[in-house]
């Protein structure tokens, strides 16, 4: 008998971390998946696999530099599981022209939610009152502290972007005033600040969701957290380099400013032990994204990105 069925090439693909897994199911039955975190000899198994890989998938927060694309000499796509590129080293991936992508888009709705989550906890105190209740105090010392209104408080957003956008759409569900800060102003409703100081000192909640890298590097710092003030409070869905971490700590210990809720932090995911002893701190583990919904819609644009481009088409969303 003829086997008529034609066997199918897959293209190979080397993907970076382990993420996200039905995403890596996915790539495992579409590509001849290479895992780098799984190889004994990482150098040796970049050395095999470069004459033919034309694609990398990008997950997680370690490096992409230009180490890693000149071991790979025939790429032609970085696809990041993720919207933020701040780990790629783009003017390496420029220069070599290698195409980056993102997952832009898909992921604003989860984001933003996290956002108010953030907003709310941090304000209201919710996660230190579950807590309250848990250990028996409710009972033992009475009605937990008095916390603090969303309603009629101005929320400042430092990076009304795609994101920013979604923020400032439930605050005012909220009935939050919503002002901002880019470094283009833009036309929307809301007023705009110049710079990052007088937003804060305009503002009662500082929320950051700008990309993260050089640019943004320490833009919250003691200036901006004087501004904001020991009535304010700072959320952080960016990156945790766009604040200075230890000028963030000390200002929480001494009541320089109200709260912090965070999603985001040096050196994830070791954060910083001093955070843990902050009453006036809410912590999430990098999580804004993380849903089954959106993780696995992360996943299904960075390999409609990744097959698109070998297919010979354009990418849905290049960096
Ligand atoms: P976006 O649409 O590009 O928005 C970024 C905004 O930041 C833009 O409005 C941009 O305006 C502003 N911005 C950029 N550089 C700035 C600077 N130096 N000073 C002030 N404003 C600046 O990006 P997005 O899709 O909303 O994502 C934003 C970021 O959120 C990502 O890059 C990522 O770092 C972070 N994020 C975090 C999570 C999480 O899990 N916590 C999840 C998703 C995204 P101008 O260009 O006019 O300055
Ligand atoms: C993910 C994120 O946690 O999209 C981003 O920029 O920070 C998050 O959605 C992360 O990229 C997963 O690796």
């Amino acid at each position: 008998m003829i086997n008529n069925k034609k066997a199918v090439m897959k293209h190979d693909l080397i993907l970076t971390a382990k993420g996200h897994p039905g995403t890596q199911k996915r790539m495992e039955q579409e590509f001849e998946l290479i895992k780098l975190w799984e190889q004994p000899d990482r150098a040796a198994a970049l050395k095999a696999a470069a004459p033919k890989i034309r694609a990398l998938a990008h997950t997680g927060h370690s490096k992409v530099d230009a180490t890693l694309m000149d071991a790979l000499p025939k790429l032609e796509i970085i696809a990041n599981f993720g919207v933020g590129v701040d780990q790629i080293d783009l003017d390496a991936a420029k220069q070599r022209g290698i195409i980056v992508t993102n997952t832009a888009n898909v992921l604003n709705d989860c984001v933003a939610d996290c956002a108010i989550a953030l907003v709310l906890n941090t304000l209201r105190k919710f996660p230190q009152a579950d807590k309250y209740v848990r250990a028996g105090l409710w009972k033992t010392q009475g009605t937990y502290q008095f916390t603090t209104s969303l309603g009629g408080k101005t929320l400042g957003i430092l990076g009304l972007g795609r994101i920013g956008e979604e923020i400032a759409a439930r605050a005012k569900a909220f009935k939050m005033n919503i002002r901002y800060h880019n470094r283009n102003k833009k036309d929307v409703p809301y007023p705009y600040d110049p710079d990052v100081v007088t937003l804060a000192k305009n503002c009662d909640v500082l929320v950051a969701i700008t990309p993260g890298g050089p640019e943004t590097k320490g833009i919250v710092n003691a200036a901006v957290l004087d501004a904001l003030g020991p009535q304010g409070y700072f959320v952080n869905v960016a990156r945790g380099s766009v604040v200075d971490q230890p000028v963030l700590l000390k200002y929480l210990r001494d009541k320089k400013i109200a709260g912090a809720g965070l999603d985001v932090y040096y050196d994830e995911p070791d954060v910083d032990p001093a955070f843990f002893e902050l009453d006036n701190a809410v912590l999430l583990p990098h999580m804004a994204s993380a849903t089954n919904e959106t993780r696995t819609a992360m996943g299904g644009l960075q390999i409609e990105n990744i097959l698109l481009h070998l297919s010979g088409k354009p990418v849905k969303t290049p960096v």
